[in-house]
């Protein structure tokens, strides 16, 4: 064999080595302890998660027939005629969510009670048997463009509980289904993210219907093969609560148990992305190393933190004066990006189909606040040195997440001394990992060298795509970060000091 040829072989080996850890890994019974935790270190995102886990902040848009009914949750027997917004402005939803930082919007096209935001062929429980534009209007397709014109990404939240269709419970609402689902993903363009809740009540018959997830998923990864599938899907995982706090320790990577070893088995599954875990989301711990000595296998499945802006998902005048404030929306924020997750942040238009004005003044102000604080990283310039590889301290401060420094392969700790050119007065530190390769770290600390005592900080247990610490503020010139335990050799791509902004 020539060399070439060898070296070919080689590579496609490596390649489908790589290929077999995106997404899902099995474990065999052979494989030790040590094994497991290795082989949960190089579990990686697939494109589709990175992408959406780089979007940070994406908005929920709660908006239907219960908007005019002044409800939560519909029944399915509300007259159609109720739904009449007279100002509806989907580029004014838009331009809200871009001030607020927003990179993508999910609407709810159909909520439980089954009435359809856009004129659906298989359905007469619409727009189209509204008095909103005579019938005439679409909102999906006016929020599609708007989303278009301002260059902000789509999602679409399709219930799957439909409290109005009469043949939910039956085989042929599956069909039914598929059906709204094509529309959905045939004629409105790009869309990122299909959004599926778990609530599964009681059809108009009296009878629960049984869905064929699987059937759903295959066709979104036809329609939109970009596309992410949360919650009860397999890309996109619910944190657990909606109060808008995730984990402190936050893991991306999670178990699967011996019920899913079939589809684990056939692990070219996860690459057609139909395999969903199946898992207690509300748990305290999902997914340290005790969670996962016993899993059949491991997958990568991300948290998205949902919450609403307002007390409801759904716009209820009396809730007007209850729009979490600035300060809460940080907190959220700091709970939710700042631990390793998506936030999902709702704020559902109101009877006229606009966003409330408080609404859209907490979002710009909130972003502002962001942005401010994190435009200057005080560390950008500081001289850096580690235990780990030598490599340029650039890497640290690029905000790429595919340069990272690296700890020596076979240590599981890093020490990195961060000295800036001169004091800085800090209260709020960044950190990201490269999950391109996986999610390693399991415990650091951070300290800072303060009236010549070196003093510990804050610390923490993951850290994942990104996490931030808040702190009293601290002034000083050399400061250390130290990954203490990790899965395999940490990788450490962003590393960032600021001072909060106060407004
Ligand atoms: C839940 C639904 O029942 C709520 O009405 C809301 O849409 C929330 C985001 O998901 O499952």
């Amino acid at each position: 064999m020539t060399h070439k040829l060898l070296f070919f072989i080689f590579f496609f080996i490596c390649l489908s080595h790589i290929k077999a850890q995106v997404g899902v890994t099995k474990i065999l019974p052979e494989d030790s302890r040590e094994t497991i935790i290795e082989k949960a270190a190089m579990v990686r995102p697939s494109a589709k998660q990175l992408a959406w886990q780089e979007l940070e902040l994406t908005t929920f848009l709660h908006f239907g027939i219960n908007t005019f009914t002044d409800r939560e949750w519909g029944d399915g027997t509300e007259d159609p005629a109720l739904f009449n917004p007279t100002e509806l402005d989907a580029e004014q939803w838009v331009k809200a969510c871009k001030e607020g930082g927003m990179k993508m919007i999910i609407l709810t096209a159909k909520h439980h009670d089954g009435f359809c935001l856009w004129p659906s062929a298989f359905t007469n429980h619409s727009v189209k048997s509204s008095p909103w534009k005579d019938g005439n209007g679409d909102v999906v397709k006016e929020l599609a463009a708007a989303c278009k014109k301002y260059d902000i990404k789509l999602g679409i939240y399709l219930s799957p509980w439909d409290r109005n269709s009469k043949v939910y419970g039956t085989q042929a609402y599956n069909d039914f289904f598929i059906n709204q689902l094509t529309e959905l993903l045939t004629q409105y363009g790009d869309i990122a993210e299909v959004w599926f809740d778990g609530a599964n009540g009681e059809g108009p018959n009296g009878k629960k219907q049984e869905y064929d997830w699987q059937r759903y998923y295959s066709t979104i990864r036809k329609l939109q093969p970009n596309a992410v599938i949360a919650v009860i899907g397999p890309d996109v995982r619910w944190v657990g609560t909606e109060s808008g706090y995730g984990r402190d320790t936050e893991w991306s990577v999670v178990p699967t148990s011996s019920q899913e070893e079939d589809a684990i088995a056939a692990a070219s599954q996860q690459a057609a992305g139909t395999f969903r875990p199946v898992l207690d989301f509300m748990a305290a711990d999902i997914g340290s190393r005790e969670q996962l000595y016993d899993a059949s296998g491991l997958v990568w499945y991300p948290s998205e933190v949902d919450v609403s802006i307002r007390p409801g998902w759904f716009y209820h005048k009396n809730q007007d004066k209850a729009v979490k404030s600035v300060d809460k929306l940080m907190d959220i924020y700091y709970s939710s990006v700042g631990k390793n997750s998506v936030l999902l942040l709702n704020i559902p238009p109101d009877t006229r189909g606009l966003i409330q004005d408080r609404d859209v003044a907490t979002l710009k102000a909130w972003n502002h606040r962001i942005k401010k604080t994190f435009e200057h990283n005080l560390a950008s310039k500081a001289i850096v040195k580690s235990t780990g590889i030598p490599s340029n301290a650039k890497v640290l401060f690029d905000k790429n997440i595919k340069t990272a420094w690296l700890a020596t392969e076979n240590s599981t700790q890093l020490e990195l001394s961060i000295v800036l050119p001169k004091a800085k007065t800090f209260d709020r530190l960044l950190l990201q990992e490269q999950i391109t390769t996986g999610q390693r770290v399991e415990r650091f600390k951070f300290e800072a060298e303060v009236n010549g005592k070196w003093m510990l900080i804050c610390e923490g247990t993951t850290i994942g795509y990104k996490r931030l610490l808040r702190f009293d503020p601290v002034k000083a010139k050399k400061t250390r970060l130290t990954i203490l335990e990790a899965r395999k050799s940490p990788r450490i791509a962003e590393f960032g000091l600021y001072k909060a902004a106060v407004e």
